[in-house]
């Protein structure tokens, strides 16, 4: 629970997918068509991912988001500022760079920058060429 859909629906401008302070609730894909700059495009919204959980429905959720993956011209990564990095980051950095796609690295939530011990910079040793911070509060 990064953030992924609230920033989904901060760029498609509608709440479109569900919004919860709870982990695992996109399950899905949610796609809806976008307008940024004058530039349109597709956003898909996807579940997070545990890359090394054996559970049959994060299994499931993988999956999903493995087909998003695919057919993606350009994938954004969510990170939360407020937990730091985590071994599912770490995992997905790599997985991410295997798909020889431009990934944009998000450090997400950082309204909270400053106000607890947490480190941005160490976001960098992801080693995503695109980083950037922003909240979608
Ligand atoms: N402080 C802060 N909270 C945020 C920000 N973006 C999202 N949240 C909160 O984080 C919680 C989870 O947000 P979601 O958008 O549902 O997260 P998600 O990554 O889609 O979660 P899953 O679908 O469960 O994987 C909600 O309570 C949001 O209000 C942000 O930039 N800053
Ligand atoms: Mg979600």
């Amino acid at each position: 629970m990064y953030g992924k859909s609230t920033f989904f629906n901060y760029i498609v401008g509608q709440k479109i997918s569900i919004v919860e302070d709870k982990p695992g609730v996109t399950r899905d894909r949610v796609y809806a068509d976008a307008e940024w700059r004058t530039r349109k495009f597709t956003l898909i919204d996807t579940a997070g991912i545990e890359p090394k959980s054996e559970d049959e429905i994060l299994i499931s959720m993988r999956e999903q988001v493995q087909i998003a993956i695919d057919i993606a011209d350009v994938i954004v990564f969510l990170t939360d500022i407020k937990q730091g990095i985590t071994e599912a980051d770490k995992d997905i950095a790599l997985l991410l760079k295997k798909t020889k796609k431009p990934v944009v690295l998000v450090c997400n939530k950082s309204d909270n920058f400053g106000k607890e011990n947490n480190d941005i910079y160490e976001f960098y040793n992801l080693g995503i060429r695109g980083t950037t911070c922003c909240f979608f509060c």
